[in-house]
């Protein structure tokens, strides 16, 4: 059976195109029973032309969306401006249909099912049923909606062994030029899952949808023989590990990096959180060529961190894990974010100040965006903090707030987002601070795309790598 991907990825800040496990993995679990896929990127605009021209070309059965809260108004316009055979099914996953599914359906009368967290099984029994004509509504993990009745299926565990699961098709989206927007970097997951609790994030929201294990490692053996598969298909430069805790386990680091030195030996990156990456860690990391490890600071207000982030962790202890990555000869990233409830501009001046005595290599700052069914975002719902009209409209996520905040004011938001970094490297290094108050003005983009022939050389004086 014919089955269409859509993944949208329209009016976000940054160059680089972005690679999507999820659809990758789906697809690759289809193709593995002889089913036919192939996906539309909608990027970097809302765009319907080539997305129709698609669909008449392709002859899909189903259309199967990813979507994040961000990128769900464009589904809804999509799949509103889009005129679909009846016989079409279409079917949305990912993380906000996943914590509003009743909501989603409502919305887009169009949708005829959304799926609760994992896909895998879930779809390819969908896409085998629909295939026999055979009834599709009591698919677990799948709301369906028949005649108007939306049938409300009970959720499966979550999948057990990662390795069973073929590695993702990434010929789906042309890899390639996936790896060359991200200066030559390719993309890996070794986990599933976080077994933290923070506020604003929605792995707490998504641990409780499905039951058993949420947090999950692929042995090392799979990691690595994914790795060079990818190398041999792809020229990549370098290695960037999106798992939000690759240090969770010890021994999985100390496996996987004793293996990735000797048969992969590429710079890679890291993410990590404070009370995971200690001396030996970074032993191990540095001896596999590990290039830079990204912490998050997140707030530098030990009261917005702690009470209403709920990130359990001190200003000494971040201070202090960002000095052991460094004496280890380990690059640092942080990453920090503006405009939560709570927050005043004295309390995100702590952020800037932190950032500052840090100075890691490089920051990010993201403006806080509430997403439905995490606490925060039901605290920012309940207390009605949340700017509806504005929410509807084109704002770029991470840029600008869809808050009404009462101490901090939009404007100052907007102002502190432009001028962070200049500010925490403006005492170091000038040229640095110069460069990123250029990057976030206004004509960041445009001054970016000009100097894209230097883009190398601008890396190495912005992030140091
Ligand atoms: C890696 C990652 C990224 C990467 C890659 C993103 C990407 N496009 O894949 C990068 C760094 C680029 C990124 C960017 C962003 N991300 Co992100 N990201 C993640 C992270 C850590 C893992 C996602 C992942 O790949 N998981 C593994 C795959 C296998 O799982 P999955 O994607 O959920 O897919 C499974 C199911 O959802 C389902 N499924 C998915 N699609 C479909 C479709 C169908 C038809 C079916 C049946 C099932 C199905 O089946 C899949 C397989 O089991 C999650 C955290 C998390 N716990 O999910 C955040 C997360 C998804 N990101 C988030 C956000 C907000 C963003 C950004 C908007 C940030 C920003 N402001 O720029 C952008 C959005 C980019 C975009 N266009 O969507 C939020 C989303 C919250 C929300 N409610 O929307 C999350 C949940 C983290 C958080 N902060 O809470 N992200
Ligand atoms: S540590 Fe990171 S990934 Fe885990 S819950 Fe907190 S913010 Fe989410």
């Amino acid at each position: 059976m014919k089955v269409l991907f859509i993944y949208t990825d329209i009016n976000m800040k940054g160059g680089a195109r972005s690679f999507n496990y999820g659809t990758a993995i789906l697809s690759a679990v289809l193709k593995k029973h002889g089913h036919e896929t192939d996906l539309h990127y909608v990027y970097p605009s809302y765009e319907t032309k080539q997305v129709r021209s698609e669909i008449s070309g392709f002859g899909p059965r189903i259309i199967a969306f990813y979507s994040t809260t961000a990128q769900f108004r464009y589904l809804k316009k999509m799949l509103e401006d889009i005129p679909l055979d009846e016989d079409v099914f279409t079917i949305c996953g990912g993380p906000h249909v996943t914590v509003e599914p009743e909501s989603s359906l409502r919305e887009i009368p169009r949708l005829n099912a959304i799926c609760r967290g994992e896909g895998e099984d879930a779809l390819l029994e969908l896409v085998e049923a629909l295939e026999r004509n055979e009834d599709v509504t009591k698919i677990p993990n799948i709301y369906v909606r028949k005649n108007g009745e939306i049938h409300r299926n009970s959720p499966r565990p979550f999948i057990r062994n990662l390795d069973d699961l073929p590695f993702p098709d990434r010929e789906l989206f042309e890899y390639q030029k996936i790896i060359d927007s991200d200066f030559g970097t390719a993309l890996f997951m070794f986990t599933r899952g976080c077994p933290f609790n923070c506020s604003y994030c929605a792995n707490h929201a998504l641990s409780k949808v499905q039951s058993g294990r949420y947090v999950r490692f692929r042995s090392v053996e799979s990691c690595i023989h994914e790795i060079k598969e990818v190398l041999s298909k792809y020229s990549a430069k370098a290695i960037y590990v999106n798992d939000d805790l690759f240090t969770l386990k010890k021994d999985f680091v100390s496996e996987f990096c004793k293996r990735y030195k000797k048969e992969i030996c590429l710079p890679f990156d890291i993410n990590t959180r404070v009370g995971f990456i200690d001396e030996e860690i970074c032993a191990y990391l540095k001896e596999a060529d590990c290039r830079r490890v990204n912490i998050g600071i997140e707030s530098g207000s030990s009261y917005i961190r702690n009470e209403v982030l709920k990130r359990k962790m001190s200003n000494e202890q971040i201070i202090s894990a960002f000095r052991i990555v460094r004496e280890a000869g380990l690059k640092t990233k942080s990453f920090n974010m503006i405009g939560l409830p709570g927050e005043t501009p004295e309390l995100f001046r702590e952020t800037i100040a932190l950032n500052a005595k840090i100075l890691p290599d490089s920051v990010i700052l993201n403006v806080f965006d509430p997403y439905p069914g995490t606490e925060l975002g039901e605290v920012c719902k309940r207390d009605n903090l949340i700017d509806a009209e504005r929410a509807e409209k084109d704002i770029i996520p991470k840029t600008d707030t869809v808050l009404n905040l009462p101490d901090f004011s939009r404007r100052e938001i907007r102002r502190f987002y432009k001028t962070f970094a200049y500010e925490v490297y403006k005492k170091q290094s000038l040229t640095k601070a110069i460069f990123y108050r250029v990057y976030y003005s206004q004509l960041g983009e445009l001054l970016l795309r000009v100097l894209s022939p230097f883009k190398d050389i601008l890396r190495r004086i912005t992030m140091g790598i």
